[in-house]
């Protein structure tokens, strides 16, 4: 990873001082979330489509806020980037992405079109109910988030409630996203279980509510699990789990996948589950942002990333599952050890019983208790205070033993220097 991180920077570094701008594909994702063999294979692809030459400058990133922070602040000249639904929803309302235009791809290598999941069509739809996110945005991969446990330690029954991050018996050994959003969203369900239940609210109205009064009660519950946790990561959580370090971590399906699969081979059962209270499906889209400089070949790339044998291999090197609708994606994932489950909501009418991976593709009731993360617009301030508030409280205990430490270790040394100077000037009276 290091070295083609290396390699990349030099490409661009190169890039820059020597070429058109027209030749550079400048795309910004997520990390481990891509088969890297992939990209050199673009460039080759494109030049067969194009006739022209193209070097992708392959940049990543670990949470979507950074990534959003670089365009609409730094205003970067990525030409493809990859964030979850909530935040393309936030750029379509900032008026930071430009709208697709699939008609500057012969048809004949349209993947985008013959390949999009009904399902998906569907929710990119419920992104923004007056502008249509499928118009600016292709998902690349979706997943749940839920809870990857180690069997030996602890069981299905545990796991399969959001309580578990704060149950005593697992206080240390607690992995958390550190992805506010994510965190935020089956906290509150689990929270509003009871008005859930009576259904006086939606779990669909959950994910709009940034009220004071819910955010408080998230962050209460919150301080209530921080002394358990091991780690707030980014990207480790799964690592982790699968050396054993973690026991419990919240986290994505996609490294679900990863970390069941690697912990399997040292002796690790690890496994996964959205907990019954409900929690939430996400996406991550790529979208073209309004400072981008090469249009046409961020187009082909996105089309590119939707050819099945494409999508099959991102899917293999990352754990993550594609949100290509195609019949081969599928049946690259079939596999007599699972029990059929009913996909046809996103396969179609012919995947009604088919025998795949229950963490890849969740069943449809196991969908049906998830709900879509939204924007909150400015009041996404008050959430990341929140959480501050939350992780911060940690450190700063930790920095006030470290200071008081210090200043008793500064009040010995004067001490010390003061009664050594004395003994010294009483030796030389003596003399
Ligand atoms: N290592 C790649 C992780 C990408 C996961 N995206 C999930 C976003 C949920 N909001």
């Amino acid at each position: 990873m290091k070295k083609f991180l290396i390699l990349a920077a030099l490409s661009a570094l190169l890039l820059s001082c020597s070429s058109n701008r027209d030749q550079i594909l400048k795309v910004y994702n997520w990390s481990d979330y891509i088969d890297e063999s992939v990209l050199p294979e673009f460039e080759a692809w494109y030049k067969a489509q194009t006739g022209e030459d193209i070097k992708v400058v392959y940049q990543t990133f670990d949470v979507n806020e950074t990534m959003l922070s670089k365009i609409e602040k730094g205003h970067e000249d990525y030409d493809l980037v990859c964030p979850s639904d909530y935040i393309i929803e936030r750029m379509l309302n900032d008026g930071l992405l430009l709208p697709l235009d699939f008609a500057a791809i012969p048809d004949s290598i349209n993947y985008i079109e013959a390949n999009r999941s009904p399902y998906i069509r569907q929710v990119f739809r419920e992104i923004n109910p007056n502008i249509d996110a499928n118009d600016y945005s292709v998902a690349y991969m979706w997943g749940t988030t839920g809870i990857i446990y180690n069997t030996e330690k602890v069981t299905a029954e545990e796991a399969g409630t959001w309580d578990i991050i704060r149950n005593p018996k697992f206080a240390g050994q607690i992995l958390i996203k550190d992805a506010p959003r994510d965190v935020y969203g089956p906290v509150l369900i689990y929270l509003k279980q009871k008005e859930l239940q009576e259904g006086s609210v939606t779990l669909q109205e959950l994910m709009h509510d940034s009220s004071d009064e819910s955010i408080a009660a998230v962050e209460n519950y919150l301080k209530q699990v921080k002394d358990g946790v091991l780690g707030w990561e980014a990207d480790f959580g799964k690592d982790q789990m699968t050396k054993g370090r973690g026991v419990v971590s919240l986290n994505w399906s996609g490294d679900a996948v990863w970390a069941i699969e690697e912990a399997a081979e040292v002796g690790v059962s690890l496994d996964y589950v959205v907990p019954e209270e409900g929690s939430t499906v996400w996406f991550d889209g790529w979208v073209i942002p309004k400072y981008a400089k090469n249009l046409k070949a961020a187009t082909y790339f996105i089309d590119f990333m939707c050819r099945p044998d494409i999508a099959i291999r991102n899917m293999d090197g990352t754990g993550y599952v594609s949100a290509n609708g195609a019949f081969e994606v599928l049946e690259s994932q079939i596999d007599e050890e699972w029990d059929p489950i009913d996909l046809s909501y996103f396969f179609g009418p012919e995947a009604s019983a088919v025998q795949v991976n229950p963490v890849l593709y969740p069943a449809r009731d196991v969908i049906d208790r998830c709900a879509l993360e939204h924007d909150w617009g400015k009041d996404t301030d008050k959430l990341l205070a929140m959480w501050s508030r939350v992780k911060g409280d940690n450190a700063s205990s930790l920095t006030y033993v470290i200071i008081v430490l210090a200043l008793l270790a500064i009040v010995a040394a004067i001490l010390f220097s003061n009664r050594s100077r004395k003994r010294r000037r009483r030796k030389s009276h003596r003399k």
